[in-house]
């Protein structure tokens, strides 16, 4: 057999159709079929599966006759879904590059409306192939989408989907990042079925904390045969049901105000059980469900008001990951760092520098901690290509279109670290206004750098920003303190400014000689004495966010301290261990927290 298919434009069969945040049609209260569990699997450095069409199952041979594949999916080994690939076997520790899942499912019911797959997150391109047919590909390795497969179902189905986490220079991150792109299909797969004109968005918010006033949208999908209708808002436990006439578009927004309504706040972060019903004549045609916190967010001056108060933001960096799961975490890793972070006083976290899974903003609304949620906009992008602005903004529609209704979530962050080139102003400007145009009843921020030149913090991109999130490493890999007094002497921000970074390398010695390393957790712990000390002098400082919770794999790492981690944690990569510089930030937060009373 010829494998005939040299065509270097053999992918440009599988470029559309594109699965986006336009597709999104996840809401709560949704039954779903999980189709988590043992996937077949095997990586496929060439792409036969794109180049020969495995996804046919048959193939023809040069007689023009359609002749069996000489290999079964069936056969291939097993391995979890989800999971990172990476942690499955120690020969996928480094594999980049495409691999194909595969796996059988039955479906044997009958479906009016339409079903859909929805995929939590797949690192970092993927392809999806129904019983033969292609049904398109999605990027970005964070977030989550649906793909509808209604009319491509059978009863005995064959789903195949080719992840690929390749690194490339026009993706979202690009090629180098301080932080491990593991591979795979990484969060949850599921089936759900919607009728035949269904809720497609519900997003839900607090207009003003004062008068109480919510303000409810919502939109319909499947509306080609839209016959009218209202849309019906309740609140079981207040009693509230509000409810207006959707419009020919499929849109409805109601506000009204809602006197007996417990505000979440930090301490007490009450959550209602909210329904949203779509009905025609009486007859209840779809609903959803979510559970929800009502609270504001403004700025003024210097300072972020939550509910009308100001509040410090006692932050800490997180990454996800965990040494056993990757960055497939679970449930449990995600209890464990909010432990951590709450035991350190904090109130805040950044999750860095990706959309974490949407367990984190759940489990935050619960507890009452407060979100940074940003989008991998991280050091060097390619700034000039419009397909790159298109799947970063893409990347930060889907991750607000999941998390809208998180009370917890209070920024959306646009990117980090970036050189300030016009190019970049442009690109990022673009996604500051994204951002604002889907979401306008939150904050938004990047996290800048400083102007080392003059010393100043200031950065063209300012202007379209609610909160000035500043990177710095004095002390670490800048040891000149000066310059940081100077900075925050010197500077005369507008706006909240958040130490969105700081810290320095805390290596655990275990040898006994008692000679400091350059990156001790000594040297980590003194770093961050004086910072603290800086810190408390400086009004206009809002929050402040270490680097970082967890050291974290990264294969940038390679010195002899480091093998393949970041370790600038305040806690081992087993979370066992707490590092000296744990206890600065606790009791400078205790600090805070008995000033604040
Ligand atoms: C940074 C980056 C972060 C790195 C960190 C470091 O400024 O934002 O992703 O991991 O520094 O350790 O150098």
């Amino acid at each position: 057999f010829v494998d005939n298919i040299h065509n270097e434009a053999y992918k440009d069969l599988y470029l559309s159709p594109v699965i986006d945040a336009g597709t999104y049609v996840f809401l709560g209260g949704r039954r779903e079929e999980s189709l988590d569990g043992s996937w077949n699997f095997s990586v496929d450095m060439y792409d036969n599966c794109l180049r020969a069409k495995w996804f046919l199952e048959e193939k023809t041979n040069l007689e023009g006759q359609m002749v069996p594949l000489d290999y079964g999916f069936d056969d291939w080994e097993q391995i979890p879904v989800p999971a990172v690939w990476n942690l499955v076997k120690p020969e996928y520790f480094y594999y980049e590059g495409p691999a194909v899942y595969s796996r059988r499912f039955l479906f044997d019911r009958k479906v009016d409306g339409h079903v859909f797959l929805r995929f939590g997150a797949i690192s970092y391109e993927a392809r999806f192939f129904l019983n033969g047919i292609f049904l398109g590909v999605h990027r970005g390795g964070s977030t989550p989408f649906c793909v509808e497969v209604t009319t491509h179902l059978k009863e005995e189905n064959r789903l195949i989907v080719i992840a690929d986490n390749t690194r490339r220079q026009d993706q979202v991150p690009s090629e180098n990042t301080d932080w491990f792109l593991y591979g795979g299909i990484y969060r949850s797969v599921s089936l759900f079925c919607v009728p035949d004109i269904y809720i497609k968005d519900m997003k839900v918010h607090l207009k003003d904390w004062e008068k109480k006033r919510v303000c409810v949208s919502m939109s319909l999908g499947g509306t080609s045969r839209f016959k009218g209708g209202e849309a019906v808002f309740s609140i079981p436990e207040l009693n509230l049901e509000e409810s207006v006439f959707v419009g020919s578009d499929g849109n409805a927004e109601m506000v009204f105000e809602v006197d007996s309504l417990s505000l979440w706040n930090l301490d007490s972060p009450k959550l209602y059980d909210v329904e949203l019903t779509y009905r025609l004549h009486g007859t209840i045609l779809d609903q959803v469900k979510d559970r929800i916190g009502f609270r504001s967010l403004k700025t003024k001056g210097n300072e972020i008001l939550l509910n009308g108060k100001t509040v410090f933001l006692r932050g800490v960096c997180l990454h996800e990951e965990s040494e056993e799961h990757g960055k497939a975490v679970t449930k449990e890793d995600i209890r464990q760092a909010f432990s951590k972070a709450r035991e350190m006083n904090c109130n805040f976290i950044r999750l860095a520098h990706y959309p974490h899974t949407e367990w984190v903003s759940q489990l935050a609304d619960e507890e009452g901690f407060l979100l940074w949620e940003e989008i991998p906009v991280y050091w060097w992008i390619d700034f000039a290509n419009e397909k790159t602005l298109v799947d970063a903004k893409n990347q930060l529609t889907e991750l607000i279109t999941r998390d809208y209704n998180r009370a917890s979530v209070i920024i959306w962050s646009v990117g980090n670290e970036n050189p300030d080139t016009d190019e970049r102003y442009h690109f990022m400007r673009e996604l500051a206004q994204t951002a604002r145009a889907c979401d306008d009843s939150r904050l938004i921020s990047a996290a800048c750098l400083v102007d080392a030149v003059n010393l100043r913090i200031a950065d063209r991109l300012e202007e379209h920003l609610d909160v000035i999130g500043f990177n710095e490493y004095y002390g670490w890999y800048d040891p000149d303190y000066e310059k940081l007094i100077t900075i925050l002497e010197e500077s005369k921000p507008d706006k909240p400014v958040v130490i969105s970074e700081f810290g320095a390398d805390g290596y655990i010695s275990t040898s006994q000689s008692g000679n400091q390393v350059r990156g001790s957790e000594e040297e980590q712990k003194e770093i961050y004495e004086k910072q603290v000390e800086l810190f408390k002098k400086t009004s206009y400082i809002q929050g402040t966010v270490p680097w970082i919770l967890f050291d974290y794999r990264t294969p940038k790492r390679l010195g002899v301290y480091q093998k393949g981690y970041n370790i600038k944690g305040l806690v081992s990569a087993d979370r066992k261990r707490e590092k000296p510089a744990f206890s600065v930030m606790k009791n400078f937060y205790e600090e805070v927290i008995i000033d604040e009373q």
